[in-house]
């Protein structure tokens, strides 16, 4: 395999020793190769439920008003292009080897939302949502040097007061992620979908930026029933049943929106919604690029608004991410595809083989067998309808956000072997970070590859496991017994050879604005580890009085900033389901991170001053990062043919509904990625019979690109266009459009296209 390495060593680092890291670098990628299947897998669950579709929507808080008359804020929103690769790189998420991109179904974006304090510049946070699997280390460092690199009037945004989260996408290329460990199943580091995001990212913050103005913040709820589901409730159901019955769902069914007024005009600019459900709708077999289900609902609701008279320049519609750790959008429960029709067991969603390769979470049209396509447009769907109905009535029995502060605060704290106190008093501490045998399994969204099972603890059905991660590094005595009762797989928090496998330190952050405080979590945090925190967080502002006597609300969103995995409950974490075994930094994991919250919480009181001390800087391992990922050699279009050519036309009508396709002479989609623009496009012909004009792109869904490397070594390849076209699209006559960039062996690259035939949609 040609290898590609970018620099990887330091100064000063002696021939020998290069050879030596060289070779376990080598070894480890080989070995982890396989190990890789395993990793960022999901968990897995087994009940089925029935659904009414239901969307109910209420103020929050005591502060209900008849219109929107809360405190003024500087309120931006921006949106982005970060789509890096789509072809030959593999996607992030499921860790699925085989998973690489062979197109693009959807284009993904950061969007960005500032909120400042009236006055006082320095007091603004931006909360940007990226259609990614996370946040990460090296994409915010990068975030950070970009909006540093924008000038002066962008330095009040720094460590502090930027979040980066991620929506928790399965489904777009990986590559980009700081640490080791996520970077095996795409073979390292790709610096060029690393820079699509970054300056993705970037821009969206600069647009945000430039479009500050004054405005108020309305903020709501609802509750989507049927876009969600428990996919360990086995674990779930450790936590204390007194506190369970607080809740009448094992996942938070509800949506909380902010939404974002400007003064001049009391349009809206933008909304901002948290919702936890897995963006896991689209399969582990799915290869084209897409921001999964949050993605497409935030494409729908902008879509939605962009008839509403002028409101709609601009606007922006975010689905963050909230506790979504043991969620999954797949509603139909966890099945058996192994002709047993039984769903997978409770205990460790495995199927009558005692293995969980069979076991397959459904989504709503699980049964259209289209890789996921339409249960990802349904559960997208589900969501976009309840934020879309929240917003109509918001704004007439909202709630205000009030109280003039804008506050956040950010540190970065060792977990390994921090010692706290629990509430009762007993001296505790967080581990190194280390991911357990159910890790390993997977989940029902998508299983291991080998033969382990949920809840595992510690004698693998496949040994080849615990060689492998005995190998990768036996764990310190020190470390089991932290980690206890979890039976270490991957010892990675003790891993830094070539370069630190996963984050050892995190992030620590939260954001306010009036009543309303934001926990940007690093992990993802399941649903009773979510309440936890967010209740927690509530208590400590009410008796610190952060907000003034209003009532806080609290919402939590990840993963975000760096990627650390998973934060169950001490008492979840007791039954070692994927979720528990993805718990990096062990039992008190939890406990730890709301110590670390609490603890800086007064930081945002209206009259604080200063910051918690920065704490350790976590490694930057962007020039450090090895990378297998080659390069684009050549494209040649075949003898007799050119770049653009169509080699197979649509056919001359089509009946809505009906899907078109059209193949042209390609060249691979590295050479250029066309951020901000398209390399499909449908036109249509204007009544005059002349005029062309561009109604489809690589932004909507419908459009569907697919690419395949049909000769290797003579450089050919062919691009499908397809058009799913539905009833509600306009009759009239249209052509296909491919934009595309091709690679002499010698020479730059140069940009073409091509058009097809036109054709009737009737
Ligand atoms: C959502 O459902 C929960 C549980 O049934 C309920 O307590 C809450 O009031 C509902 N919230 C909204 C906004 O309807
Ligand atoms: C993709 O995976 C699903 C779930 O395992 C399976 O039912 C389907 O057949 C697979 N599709 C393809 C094309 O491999
Ligand atoms: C958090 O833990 C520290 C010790 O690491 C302790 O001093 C502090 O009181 C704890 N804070 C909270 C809010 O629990
Ligand atoms: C405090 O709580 C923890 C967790 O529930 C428990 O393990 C410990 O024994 C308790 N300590 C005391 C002194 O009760
Ligand atoms: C259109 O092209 C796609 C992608 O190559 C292919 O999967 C599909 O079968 C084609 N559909 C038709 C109707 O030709
Ligand atoms: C298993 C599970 O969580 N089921 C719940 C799904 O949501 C519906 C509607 O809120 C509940 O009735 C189910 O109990």
């Amino acid at each position: 395999m040609p290898a590609r390495y970018y620099p990887r060593h330091r100064g000063g680092v002696t021939a020998p020793r290069r050879a030596m890291v060289t070779a376990i670098s080598l070894v480890s990628f080989f070995i982890l190769a396989i190990v890789a299947l395993a990793q960022l897998r999901e968990g897995g669950s087994r009940h089925s439920a029935k659904f009414a579709s239901r969307a109910e929507h209420v103020a929050l808080g005591k502060e209900a008003r008849a219109a929107a008359t809360g405190d003024k804020y500087l309120i931006g929103v921006g949106k982005a292009d970060i789509t890096g690769p789509v072809v030959e790189v593999n996607m992030a998420g499921y860790a699925n080897t085989d998973q690489v991109g062979s197109g693009l179904r959807q284009r993904l974006y950061s969007r960005a939302f500032i909120v400042g304090e009236v006055g006082k510049p320095a007091n603004r946070f931006i909360y940007l949502i990226l259609d990614t699997q996370s946040g990460d280390t090296a994409v915010r460092f990068g975030i950070l040097e970009g909006v540093a690199a924008l000038g002066s009037s962008y330095s009040v945004y720094g460590q502090s007061n930027v979040a980066v989260t991620g929506t928790h996408s399965h489904s777009g290329p990986g590559g980009w992620f700081n640490y080791l460990l996520p970077q095996i199943t795409s073979l390292g580091f790709d610096k060029q979908g690393y820079q699509a995001i970054v300056d993705g990212a970037v821009l969206s913050i600069k647009r945000a930026h430039e479009s500050l103005q004054e405005g108020y913040l309305d903020v709501g709820a609802t509750n989507i029933t049927d876009a969600n589901l428990s996919r360990s409730l086995y674990a779930y159901l450790a936590n204390p049943a007194t506190e369970r019955a607080q809740y009448s769902d094992s996942v938070d069914k509800t949506l909380t929106m902010l939404k974002f007024k400007r003064a001049s005009d009391m349009k809206n600019i933008g909304v901002l919604t948290w919702y936890p459900v897995h963006g896991t709708s689209m399969l582990g077999n799915n290869t084209h690029i897409s921001g999964d289900n949050k993605g497409l609902s935030a494409y729908l609701f902008e879509q939605s608004v962009k008839g509403e008279s002028t409101t709609a320049v601009g606007f922006v519609a975010g689905f963050s991410q909230a506790n979504v750790g043991d969620t999954t959008p797949n509603t139909l429960g966890a099945w058996c595809d192994d002709g047993s029709g039984t769903m997978c067991s409770f205990e460790t969603s495995t199927c009558a083989d005692g293995k969980s390769q069979s076991c397959h979470g459904r989504g709503p049209e699980f049964q259209k067998l289209d890789l996921g396509v339409s249960s990802c447009y349904e559960i997208a769907r589900r969501q976009f309808a309840g934020a879309k109905s929240l917003y109509t009535a918001l704004g007439s029995s909202s709630t205000a956000v009030v109280g003039p502060t804008v506050k956040s605060f950010h540190y970065y704290n060792d977990m390994r072997y921090f010692k706290f106190p629990l509430d009762n008093g007993t001296i505790v501490q967080s581990c190194p970070a280390a991911l357990g045998h159910s890790f390993a399994a997977g989940t029902s969204d998508w299983p291991g590859a080998f033969d382990f099972t949920q809840g595992d603890s510690g004698a693998p059905n496949n040994p080849l496991w615990s060689v492998v991660g005995g190998l990768l590094r036996v764990p310190s005595p020190e470390q089991v017994a932290c980690q206890s009762p979890k039976p270490v797989l991957l010892d990675v928090g003790e891993m830094e050879t070539p370069y630190a496998w996963s984050p050892n330190i995190v992030d620590v952050q939260t954001l306010r604005v009036g009543q309303f405080i934001i926990i940007v979590s690093p992990s993802e945090a399941t649903t009773m580890a979510g309440r936890r925190w967010r209740d927690a967080v509530k208590a400590s502002a009410t008796s610190l009085s952060l907000t003034n006597g209003v009532e806080p609300i609290v919402v939590l969103g990840g993963p975000a900033n760096t990627y650390a995995h998973y934060v169950a409950t001490p008492e979840e974490y007791g039954i070692q389901r994927y979720e528990g075994a993805s718990t990096l930094y062990g039992p008190w994991q939890l406990p730890a991170y709301v110590n670390l919250t609490l603890q800086a919480l007064p930081y945002l009181a209206p009259t604080a001053t200063g910051s918690p001390p920065p704490g350790p800087s976590p490694p930057d391992n962007r020039k450090s990062s090895l990378s297998f990922i080659t390069g684009v050699m050549v494209d040649n279009a075949p003898i007799g043919t050119s770049f653009g050519a169509c080699s197979a036309q649509p056919k001359a009508s089509y009946t809505r509904g009906a899907v078109v396709n059209a193949t042209f002479v390609g060249a691979n989609p590295r050479n250029n990625l066309r951020l901000e623009g398209t390399y499909a496009a449908i036109e249509k012909l204007a009544a005059d019979g002349t005029t062309w004009s561009q109604v489809r792109s690589d932004e909507d869904w419908s459009l569907v690109y697919t690419w395949t490397r049909t000769n290797f070594v003579l450089g050919y390849s062919s691009v499908v266009i397809s058009w799913e076209t539905s009833g509600s699209d306009a009759a009239g006559t249209y052509r296909v459009k491919y934009y595309g960039d091709s690679k002499p062996l010698i020479g730059s690259i140069k940009a073409f296209f091509g058009t097809s035939n036109s054709f009737t949609l009737s």
